[in-house]
């Protein structure tokens, strides 16, 4: 059975939901970030970059969350397109998008906002505007088409991984902005599938406090100020 390195935050959320809208069988493999599993000589040699998920399939193993949607998407031939130049140019173009646009900054920008210590402005300032700049990207493409792909798509699946933390990331009043990310959100929280992937964190225990302990686990780069 696939076995999935998790935790319930936005890039292992949306492998959990690809395997959840394909019915296929997976295993969660806690990996609590807050307790420091991803720091662990088992879990990097799984993942060298020490993060979250990481699916291992036989003797196969595929970390980076948009890689393993690839993967996944391509071993079970569901919710991809069809494959022609012109949609795959379309497929890699919004996936990588979402890679190394909407995940860094809105991760970068959650950092700042909510953890880093003062001074803090210049940061906020520039994570916040460029999270906002990718999502109204988003924002523009779903209001002219239901879905990322001309049909619904591990794209889409890659965008409710984050959608779902908006309000965190740009602020309560963010939706007002965003009305046709709200609408595909919406949909998808709809499914039973998407419901099965919230229930996951109830189901296992993940630490839920940001503590001396988890900001040491998350936040390495800190023990270097201290120096
Ligand atoms: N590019 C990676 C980023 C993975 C990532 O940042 N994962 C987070 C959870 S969303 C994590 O494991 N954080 C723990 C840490 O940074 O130590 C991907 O898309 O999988």
């Amino acid at each position: 059975m696939l076995k999935l390195y998790y935790h319930p935050s936005p890039n292992p959320v949306k492998v959990a939901l690809y395997l959840e809208e394909t019915n296929t069988p997976y295993e969660i493999m806690v990996t609590d970030t807050r307790k420091g599993d991803q720091h662990t000589p088992e879990f990097r040699a799984l993942n060298p970059n020490g993060k979250t998920p990481v699916l291992v399939d036989g003797d196969i193993t595929v970390f980076d969350s948009n890689a393993i949607m690839l993967y996944l998407g391509e071993k079970i031939g569901k919710f991809m397109p069809a494959n022609t130049p012109q949609t795959h140019a379309q497929l890699y173009s919004w996936l990588m998008f979402v890679a190394t646009g909407i995940g860094p900054y809105c991760g970068q920008a959650v950092h700042f906002k909510h953890f880093a210590p003062e001074p803090k402005e210049y940061a906020v300032n520039r994570y916040d505007f460029e999270a906002w700049r990718h999502w109204l990207l988003i924002e523009e493409r779903l209001s002219q088409q239901t879905y990322m792909l001309d049909e619904y798509s591990i794209v889409d699946m890659s965008v409710w991984g984050w959608a779902r933390v908006i309000p965190f990331v740009l602020g309560e009043g963010a939706w007002e902005k965003l009305p046709s990310v709200k609408r595909l959100l919406d949909e998808i929280n709809a499914k039973p599938s998407a419901q099965a992937v919230e229930a996951i964190k109830t189901k296992y225990t993940f630490k839920t406090e940001v503590d001396e302990e988890s900001r040491k686990n998350l936040f390495p780069s800190n023990e270097r100020l201290k120096k």
